[in-house]
């Protein structure tokens, strides 16, 4: 995680290089619908958002809001301006260069940033398996990145995830998990995998990846924070920017961010479906797998351009005030990685 002043960590540098460097990154990204960045946050960032979250849940209550409602998890919402490591986390520079290469610097936005945490031994904190932009009217593009604050394993409710289950057709139309019950949705689906990683890890997922929160089967607490970027049109889960200080809102924007920050509520529609409030919708096309792990589709590998990708992650320091001294080392660095 990028500090205050702006460039990544070293942390987030080894994450980084860790999984091959941006170029690699993106790549595994394109072709699965999600990366994971093994030790994204240092031991001690993990454990400073990890007490932050508690003294939230003991201070707030384990209801948050958020788009989905969960039972038997406990949840927190709007984390933007519930303290500065949260902050930095909003505004760190390589999760904001994920999200803008999907949905685009301009239109980029804060849609949610929540906690999860599955309760032990509760079976109905399985959630169905789902697409996270299937549950926002009009978004057309959505990137979510889940932080996992303790290890991920395959007892205490490591998600899912479908790798290569997003929409392949390229006319943003979507293809979401389809069903004839909402229990359906409960079942394994075919080529389904588990997100296995430690504490630490960022998992940057695209809105359109099938995946799903699973049950936790260990006696001890399974804390994720998931971070929610989407395009201007979508409603966001609630009030973000005026939820925010005026302080933060300033610090925010020294670090040229300030694009950001959704609009208010009142300026969006009112949201989800009235007859199936916090549900997956049904009827589109079902999407065809390939367990087997066919090639990535062309169109998906062609999509990466090196220089856009590099040109990106500079920019998005550069927005943020890093002086050209770091600049350079910063843009160093992705050359080196992509070697
Ligand atoms: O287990 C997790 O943290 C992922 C949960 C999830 O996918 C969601 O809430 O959309």
């Amino acid at each position: 995680m990028a500090t205050d002043q702006g460039p990544p960590d070293a942390a987030a540098a080894a994450a980084l290089a860790a999984a091959g460097g941006w170029v690699a990154a993106l790549a595994t990204y394109e072709r699965d619908g999600f990366v994971t960045l093994p030790g994204f946050l240092s031991r001690e960032a993990t454990a400073e958002l990890r007490n932050a979250t508690e003294q939230l849940f003991a201070s707030e209550g384990t209801d948050g809001l958020g788009a989905y409602a969960a039972p038997s998890c406990r949840r927190l919402g709007n984390l933007f301006d519930k303290g500065r490591c949260f902050e930095q986390l909003a505004c760190d520079p390589l999760l904001v260069a994920f999200a803008r290469n999907t949905i685009g610097a301009d239109g980029c936005r804060w849609q949610a940033f929540n906690a999860h945490d599955p309760r032990p031994r509760q079976p109905d904190a399985r959630q169905p398996v789902h697409a996270d932009r299937s549950f926002f009217p009009g978004c057309t593009a959505y990137v979510n990145i889940i932080l996992a604050l303790d290890d991920f394993t395959p007892t205490n409710g490591a998600p899912r995830v479908v790798p290569r289950s997003r929409s392949i057709q390229g006319d943003n139309s979507g293809a979401w998990p389809a069903a004839d019950s909402d229990s359906a949705l409960l079942e394994p689906v075919a080529g389904e995998t588990r997100i296995l990683c430690a504490a630490g890890a960022a998992i940057i997922c695209h809105g359109d990846t099938w995946h799903g929160g699973m049950e936790n089967w260990s006696d001890a607490p399974r804390r994720a924070l998931h971070l929610g970027f989407s395009c201007p049109a979508t409603r966001p889960q609630y009030e973000i920017t005026a939820e925010c200080s005026a302080a933060m809102r300033e610090r925010v924007a020294a670090r040229g961010l300030a694009a950001l920050l959704p609009q208010p509520l009142a300026s969006f529609d009112s949201g989800l479906p009235p007859d199936r409030p916090n549900k997956v919708p049904r009827g589109n096309a079902p999407l065809l797998l390939d367990p087997e792990g066919a090639e990535a589709p062309a169109q998906a590998a062609g999509a990466l351009d090196e220089e856009v990708m590099v040109e990106g992650y500079v920019q998005s320091l550069r927005t943020q005030g890093v002086s050209n001294q770091l600049l350079f080392s910063a843009r160093a660095t992705q050359h080196l990685l992509l070697c």
